[in-house]
């Protein structure tokens, strides 16, 4: 089957809004990577246990968002993108184990420039896809140099072994678009729980190896 290229384009006019409309979400980001760098430096300094791995950022494409527009019914304008996108900026916050994810969570919502709105578990209640991630809609401050705005990101909590499905799933969907073929479905789902079980597994033997050590 050969590779489905995105046709969901902004107007040019739109696309120019949306570029002026961009610069808040990466200043955002800019306070969230600060953030979580000072946890992670703090953590990797203090505790024995730090649970974050890695860190990715990202700004969502704009072929990404207009797809979301499109697959939402709405209109392809910057003003749309911007009411309708909670995720324009992103960070994924991978860790080892899935009981870290709660903890990360935790931290994160004890942080007072952390504003989190809403929370979205897929570990808890994995989406028919097989996909676990844990998902937070939180407000961060961009800056003074936006009037007291605070601009809307999204943070993605999941272990290596999620995000490494996610990855492959994600690659899958852009190839095939909606009709990825029934028996890859089927394939993902069981790749999805089996890495779910070896998650446990390795758990449990990270906490044997922490008991003999004790
Ligand atoms: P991309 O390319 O990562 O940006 P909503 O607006 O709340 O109705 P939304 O925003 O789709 O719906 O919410 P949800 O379900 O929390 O998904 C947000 C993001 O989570 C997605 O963004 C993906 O990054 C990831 N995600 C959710 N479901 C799946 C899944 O089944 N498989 C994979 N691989 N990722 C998933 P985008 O815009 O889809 O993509």
């Amino acid at each position: 089957m050969s590779k489905i290229i995105p046709t969901d384009r902004f107007p040019v006019d739109e696309f120019e809004k949306l570029k002026d409309n961009l610069v808040i979400y990466r200043c955002a980001l800019h306070t969230l990577e600060t953030i979580i760098a000072n946890i992670n430096d703090y953590y990797s300094s203090y505790d024995d246990d730090n649970p974050i791995e890695h860190i990715k950022y990202r700004i969502k494409s704009p072929e990404s968002m207009a797809a979301k527009l499109k697959s939402k019914d709405l209109p392809l304008t910057a003003e749309a993108a911007v009411s309708n996108i909670f995720d324009i900026a992103g960070a994924r916050i991978i860790c080892s184990y899935a009981k870290d994810i709660g903890r990360i969570a935790d931290i994160l919502k004890s942080e007072s420039d952390i504003h989190v709105i809403s929370e979205k578990d897929y570990v808890a209640a994995p989406k028919e896809s097989g996909y676990r991630s844990y998902h937070m809609i939180a407000e961060v401050n961009p800056g003074t140099v936006f009037g007291g705005r605070f601009c809307k990101v999204e943070i993605q909590i999941r272990t290596a072994a999620m995000d490494f499905w996610a990855s492959l799933e994600h690659k899958a969907r852009y190839k095939y678009g909606r009709e990825i073929p029934e028996d890859l479905i089927k394939d993902l789902r069981i790749c999805a729980d089996s890495i779910n079980e070896l998650d446990d597994r390795m758990y449990l033997i990270h906490e044997l190896v922490d008991l003999i050590n004790e």
